[in-house]
């Protein structure tokens, strides 16, 4: 039986993160064989915010190594970088023109991003969930895996498929977001009541999956607690309970067990078991990365053929929206 699609995208715009790793790339090297898969850096959505060119640069490339580190691997999935491969923003300006502002308004990330530039915001960043439904339908996606907060624009995507379905017939195949059970929002370690995140000021709050082993003990030894000493999961305590959940993902234990193995123990062992924890499951990752990038011009072979594979299935269903619209 044919597999079915999954697209998953991830910005290039600083350090990639636990929270990235847990909610995201973790699930999409697990899944990966049960599917035909394309894996995308989004360049292009990362300059809906101001970008030093150089750093860019730097950046995209990292982001693409640490994604073969991870265990993505070329058999079963399609590593690219999204300005390589035009249709996105053809397809994209096509859906803008069928894409009702009132949708754009409603979305949550927009309002949350765009609080902290006012007037400066670009038309871009308030686009920025179009240019991602162009990137999943130019695929015909069926599987979405992304972190919770991503889930809105996921649908939205889907209400843009429909719409154009509607009107011109089925191009579209109508996608899911598939979100983890755990792991789907992990928290900031300095500020557990905000999600762990690359582009946040206060970097204590991010564990960076290139970090070294000094900088994770540190980072780990800071984060927020409570006064109430006892190491339990409860979703109202938030900052013991995303370190018990970030312990839980990464050694696969139950939950009780876990509770077990902290009674009458301190905050400082559940940091310091926490933080050996991290440093093992990222050391194989950083090492694979090392080499990786060590060898020239290897990870930018992989992309090159990347960016082959996807052009030959995007253009091919760009070429279909173009005739259905009356264009071509
Ligand atoms: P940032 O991490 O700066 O908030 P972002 O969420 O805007 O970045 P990406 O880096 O592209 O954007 O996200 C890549 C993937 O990681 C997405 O699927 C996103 O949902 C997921 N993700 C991001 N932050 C977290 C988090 N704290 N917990 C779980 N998943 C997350
Ligand atoms: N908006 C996403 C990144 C992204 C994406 C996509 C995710 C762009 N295009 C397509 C899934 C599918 C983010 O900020 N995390």
């Amino acid at each position: 039986m044919d597999k079915k699609r999954v697209f998953s995208g991830i910005q290039a715009s600083g350090n990639l993160h636990l929270g990235n790793y847990l909610g995201a790339i973790r699930n999409w090297v697990k899944m990966q064989n049960q599917y035909h898969n394309y894996f995308c850096v989004v360049d292009l959505h990362t300059v809906t915010v101001p970008q030093d060119p150089s750093v860019l640069r730097t950046n995209i490339r990292e982001v693409a190594g640490l994604l073969f580190a991870a265990g993505i691997e070329e058999e079963d999935s399609v590593v690219f970088i999204q300005s390589h491969v035009r249709a996105h923003s053809e397809l994209a300006w096509l859906l803008n023109c069928i894409t009702p502002m009132g949708w754009l308004h409603r979305m949550t990330q927009f309002k949350e991003k765009s609080e902290q530039q006012k007037e400066e915001v670009s038309v871009g960043l308030f686009d920025y969930p179009v240019l991602q439904a162009a990137d999943i339908l130019l695929y015909d996606t069926h599987l979405v895996p992304v972190g919770e907060d991503q889930k809105q624009h996921v649908e939205l995507c889907r209400d843009i498929a429909q719409r154009f379905n509607y009107r011109y017939g089925d191009v579209f195949v109508l996608p899911d977001a598939y979100i983890p059970p755990i792991g789907g929002r992990v928290m900031g370690l300095v500020n557990p009541e905000k999600k762990m995140s690359k582009s946040e000021e206060k970097r204590d709050d991010s564990i960076f999956l290139l970090d070294t082993p000094d900088q994770i003990r540190s980072k780990v030894k800071k984060a927020t607690t409570d006064s109430l000493r006892e190491i339990r999961f409860d979703e109202k305590r938030y900052g013991i309970n995303n370190l018990l959940t970030v312990y839980q993902l990464l050694t696969g234990k139950e939950p009780a067990e876990i509770e077990n193995h902290f009674t009458g123990k301190s905050y400082k062992d559940l940091k310091e078991q926490l933080a050996e924890t991290v440093i093992e499951t990222l050391q194989p990752l950083q090492e694979r990365y090392r080499e990786l990038t060590g060898e020239d011009g290897y990870l930018d072979d992989m992309l090159a053929r990347g960016a082959e594979r996807a052009e030959a299935h995007a253009e091919n269903k760009l070429q279909q929206v173009y005739n259905k619209i009356g264009l071509r």
